[in-house]
Formats: C-alpha cells, sequence, structure tokens
C-alpha cells in the first residue's frame, strides 16, 4: 500500500555514492568477490541448509536457523505494512540482542537501509544522523545504563519530518511508538517468502551505512554494499578458520565493522556457526565462554588488558574452548600480545581494520613474531597498498609512510560528502586512511602512528577537531586543541589544552558537551590551561608538540601518583 501520509520521498540513496568505476568493479565480479547475492540470500542458504542448527544466543534464549529465518521475513512483511519500503533509512542504536540481528537482516531482505549507530552515540550524534541519511525510522531500547533512548529519539523526531517510526526494544512508552519485541516475534502464520523475495535488493546497492570516526566532527556514513559486505565477512570468516562449528561471543557493540562482519556476527552466520550475545566485562565474558563452549570472540586492545588481568585474579573458569582471541580497533602493544596465549590460552589473531573497507589480519598459523609484533595483512589479493610520504610519494620499502588503499570493500566515498571526499580520497580513488604503517618484506603491515588528527580511546576513534569546537563554546577559552595523551588502560585518552583568560574547568567542558548531547566517551579526561599553544612553522598549532608535552607531564607526575 502506498504511505499517503508522508509528505514526500527522501532522496534516493543512489544519488549520493560514489560508485567504483565500471572497469573496475568488472574486474572484481570476474574474480569472484562479488557473486551478485545479497546479504539475506545468503543467511537464508545457511538457515535452508541447517534449519536446526542453532544460529543466535541471548541469555538463556536459543534460536535456530529455521526460527531466525522465519522471524527475518515476518519482522520484513511488518517493517513494509508500517510503511518502509526499500531505500529508507532506518538508524539502528541497540544493544548485542537478538532483536539487533533480525531487526537488521529483516531490513537487509527489504532494501531498507540500516544506519549503525553505536549505543554510546546521544542527541548530538543521532540527531545529525537522522538529517543526513534523511532516516524515515529509529530503532532505539527503551532505556541503556541509565540512559533514557526512547525519550531522546522522541525528541529527535520532533525535529525531522521524515522520522515517522519509532521502534522501541522494551516498553513503548511514546504514543504510535512500535515493540521491537512484536516486531521480532516469530510469524502468526507462515509467512511466503516469495513475497519478501519481491523486495529483494539489487547486490551491487548499498546495504547498510558504517559510521567513520570521521576525521572532520561528526561521523561519516560509509555506504557498504551487499556485494562488498558479503565478501568482507566470508572472506574474514575464511581467515579467521571459522565454520559451522564456531561459537562466537560478540563483546564489542554489534554496530562496530569489527564485530558485526570481520567476520563476526554476520561471518559466523554466513558459515553456519553460533552467535553468542553479550558484553566485554570480563566477568560475563568468561561466564559465557565457560557456558556455551565459546570458540571465537574479538575485543580492544584495553579489553583484551582487562581480560588478562581478570584471568589471572580469577583463574577458576574453564575457557578451554576459547581458540581465538581477535584483537583490533587500536595498536596493541607488543607486550600484551604476548601475554595472550600464555594466559588466555588461545591463539591470538590482530586485526587492522577499518569500517572504510580494508581489513588486515594475522594468519592463525603465522609464526609468533608475526602474531605478536604485526598488525596482519589484507585479506584480498585485489587489496591494493599504497604507502606514501607528505608529499603523496611512494616511500623506499620498508619505510613507514601514510597507508592509502583501494579494493572491493573499500567504498570509493563518503556518503552525501563531496567535499570531505575530495580531501579523503585521492583522485584516483585510494582511500587515505591516516594510518602512518610500514610493510614488512613478508607483507605484514605494522602501525606505527597516525597522520589523521583523532584520539584512538580504547577503540573509539574522536575526531580532535569535533572536542576543540565544543571547547570553543565554553566562555573564557579562546584558543583550544584536543590531543591524545598515553593511558595504560584505554590505550590513548583526550587531553584538552586550553588558552582562557578565566578561571576554566574540566567540568565547565563537560557541561557544554552534555547539553548539546554529546557521546560520554568524546569528553575530554583532561584539562591543560596554557598562556599559549606552540605553533608550526606555517603557523598551525603544533599538536606534536602538545602530545610530546603531555607526555611529559605524565612521566613527571608518575612517582607521585604512586
Ligand atoms: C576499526 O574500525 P574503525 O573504523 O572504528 O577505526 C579504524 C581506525 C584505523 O584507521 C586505525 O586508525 C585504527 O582504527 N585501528 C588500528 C587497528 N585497528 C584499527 N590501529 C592500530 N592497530 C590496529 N589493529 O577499528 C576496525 C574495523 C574492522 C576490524 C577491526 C577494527
Amino acid at each position: 500500500m502506498p504511505d499517503t501520509t508522508r509528505p514526500e520521498r527522501p532522496s534516493p540513496t543512489s544519488d549520493h555514492v560514489v560508485p567504483w568505476p565500471e572497469d573496475v568493479a568488472r574486474h572484481y565480479v570476474r574474480r569472484g568477490y562479488w557473486q551478485g547475492r545479497t546479504i539475506g540470500d545468503e543467511v537464508l542458504a545457511v538457515a535452508d541448509a541447517r534449519p536446526d542448527s542453532v544460529a543466535l544466543v541471548e541469555d538463556g534464549r536459543r534460536m535456530t536457523y529455521r526460527d531466525l529465518a522465519e522471524r527475518i521475513d515476518a519482522a520484513a512483511l511488518r517493517l513494509g505494512e508500517l510503511g518502509l519500503r526499500p531505500d529508507d533509512r532506518i538508524i539502528v542504536q541497540l544493544p548485542n540482542t537478538i532483536e539487533f540481528a533480525v531487526l537488521t537482516l529483516a531490513c537487509l531482505r527489504l532494501g531498507v537501509i540500516p544506519v549503525m549507530a553505536l549505543p554510546g552515540h546521544r542527541r548530538h550524534e543521532i540527531d545529525y544522523l537522522a538529517g543526513h541519511a534523511e532516516a524515515v525510522a529509529i530503532a532505539v531500547p527503551d532505556e541503556l545504563r541509565g540512559f533514557d533512548h526512547q525519550a531522546m529519539a522522541a525528541a529527535i523526531q520532533q525535529d525531522h519530518r521524515w522520522l515517522q517510526h519509532l521502534l522501541v526494544l522494551g516498553k513503548p512508552k511514546v504514543p504510535g511508538a512500535v515493540d521491537l519485541h512484536s516486531l521480532c516475534a516469530p510469524p502468526d502464520e507462515p509467512v511466503s517468502r516469495a513475497t519478501v523475495d519481491s523486495y529483494r535488493p539489487d547486490s551491487r546497492s548499498v546495504a547498510l551505512f558504517l559510521l567513520s570516526g570521521g576525521t572532520t566532527g561528526l561521523p561519516k556514513l560509509i555506504p557498504r554494499t551487499h556485494d562488498d559486505y558479503v565478501y568482507n565477512a566470508k572472506r574474514s570468516a575464511e581467515v579467521s578458520g571459522f565454520g559451522p562449528d564456531t561459537v562466537y561471543y560478540a563483546s564489542l557493540p554489534l554496530a562496530h565493522n569489527f564485530p558485526l562482519a570481520c567476520p563476526g556476527l554476520l561471518g559466523t552466520l554466513l558459515c553456519g556457526g553460533r552467535v553468542v550475545m553479550g558484553t566485554h566485562r570480563p566477568e560475563d565474558a568468561f561466564a559465557a565462554i565457560e557456558r556455551e563452549r565459546v570458540t571465537a570472540t574479538s575485543v580492544v586492545p584495553a579489553i583484551a588488558q582487562r581480560w588478562i588481568d581478570h584471568r589471572l585474579a580469577d583463574p577458576d573458569r574453564d575457557l578451554g574452548s576459547l581458540e581465538v582471541l581477535q584483537v583490533g580497533g587500536a595498536r596493541l602493544a607488543d607486550e600484551v600480545a604476548r601475554r595472550v596465549r600464555p594466559v588466555l590460552g588461545c591463539t591470538l589473531q590482530q586485526v587492522f581494520g577499518m569500517a572504510e573497507g580494508l581489513l588486515n589480519y594475522t594468519r592463525l598459523d603465522d609464526p609468533d613474531d608475526v602474531i605478536c609484533t604485526t598488525q596482519g595483512r589484507p585479506i584480498c589479493p585485489d587489496d591494493e597498498i599504497l604507502i606514501v610520504d607528505d608529499a603523496g610519494q611512494p616511500v623506499p620499502a620498508g619505510s613507514p609512510g601514510i597507508l592509502l588503499t583501494r579494493g572491493p570493500y573499500t567504498p570509493r566515498g563518503y556518503y552525501r560528502a563531496p567535499e570531505h571526499n575530495a580531501r579523503a580520497f585521492t583522485a584516483d580513488g585510494w582511500y587515505r586512511t591516516g594510518d602512518i604503517v610500514r610493510q614488512r618484506p613478508d607483507g605484514n603491515l605494522v602501525v606505527e602512528g597516525r597522520d589523521k588528527d583523532m584520539i584512538n580511546r580504547a577503540g573509539e576513534n574522536i575526531s580532535a577537531e569535533e572536542i576543540e569546537n565544543f571547547a570553543y563554546r565554553v566562555p573564557g577559552i579562546s584558543l583550544a586543541a584536543a590531543v591524545a595523551m598515553p593511558d595504560p588502560e584505554l590505550g590513548e585518552r583526550v587531553c584538552l589544552y586550553a588558552v582562557t583568560d578565566r578561571d576554566v574547568t574540566l567540568q565547565d567542558v563537560h557541561d557544554v558537551m552534555e547539553r548539546a548531547g554529546a557521546a560520554r566517551f568524546k569528553f575530554p579526561d583532561r584539562l591543560v590551561v596554557v598562556d599559549s599553544l606552540p605553533t608550526t612553522k606555517v603557523g598551525k598549532i603544533d599538536k606534536k608538540a602538545l602530545r610530546a608535552d603531555i607526555a611529559r607531564r605524565l612521566t613527571e607526575e608518575q612517582p607521585a601518583r604512586h
């Protein structure tokens, strides 16, 4: 039924997506990377092949592939009945639950495009995403960790004329809100698969939007197609040794590319394995590993460190089933890497990836030296790697430089961002990762640093510019610079340097961010008030000098802290 209540339709996704050049696309098809299959096709094929295997586990709930397939199609039809149409965008901000999987896959079957918001995002970020993606729906938990997502979503709805549908996991309080448990429930009567098939999206079309940390303020939307994301998930599953016997524990928020498809939830489902929904708290994770005989999971370095510490303090859980611990999202220190096998008893797999595409993995049978001191190598023979100096010239083999990349699962541009794309991509389509790497003769990459103005706080990429923009709203701050400060627990924390003529405190900065509804993980951890900021020869703020300054301060303070 056509939806006549809508004022007009949001602009089509394809209007704002930079496609791969046609000859390159043909090459990817010829080489078999793009197989013309949608994520929905793949999940249903697995469900048909192993209907009675358990696909998803959440607390006491277990769901077979048959149940999953039925619920996906039932949910797809219910979304259709609500008025959602192929190419509509829906913001998905849900914790790791069965509903996350059912809703996301239902959207993918229908060609409705999920925008993968993180649970930590707040009004500031979600409001922006709703406008930028021209979303027609938003799915949120009622409350999570004391935060009322439903109220936030309802408030955001007021400002966005297309945002008609509010789907709530938990009790719907707002009039008109839809109960996600019911939406994702089993069908009342058998669902005709052919009916849902009639909506089947083209495999070259955008399947979902991942979010980039984004160097310039708010997150950028990364359009990932069915073809590219199926390859991303399946090839990742191959290099991680996933198969029907895999039991994957989802500890990181599933909206992240890493737990979503590297190989994560999708990679596990596409090879018939089992996904256990969880959190990264070591107590939860270890209990689930023991109970469900988990074989693989993925974490960021800060969590790997916590798990190691927790294991030493509480060695009683049986973690014997765990074969692989994947660690990525930020640089894992070589010393921590070396402790994974002795303490946790499993193989470490380093993953250097990005929502923008390129994935590097150490292989499970690599020598210890590779596993513990490198961030792995690309998964596809057609992943192109270029390491360049500041002038854009290739560096001599083995020297560090800025990593550029192209490939069959690295899109050629962000969504609706022509100006940013002109900077983030070269004219011939290379994505500037902003990471400083060197490539060893064996092909493995070592991440040596970063050329982009970001702070990597426990795997969350935070744009320095965004923090500075908040700082400028604080009365009295005339100059601000956010830099990473080293931290033993989180890898890096946010340090804000400010020039001010008043008594400004860190709390003042937090208050401004709180009022703006910014995600908590972005809040600066420290404020350093200075008389002036150092500048480079061309007059830019010298962040290198600031990073050195905060590192020195921390070292000097160390004796006092112990
Ligand atoms: C993953 O994706 P994003 O998009 O949240 O962040 C990407 C950036 C990279 O450009 C790099 O700066 C950093 O995060 N990064 C690493 C790293 N993995 C990611 N830096 C050093 N060592 C590593 N192992 O973080 C992501 C996506 C898919 C799989 C794994 C991680």
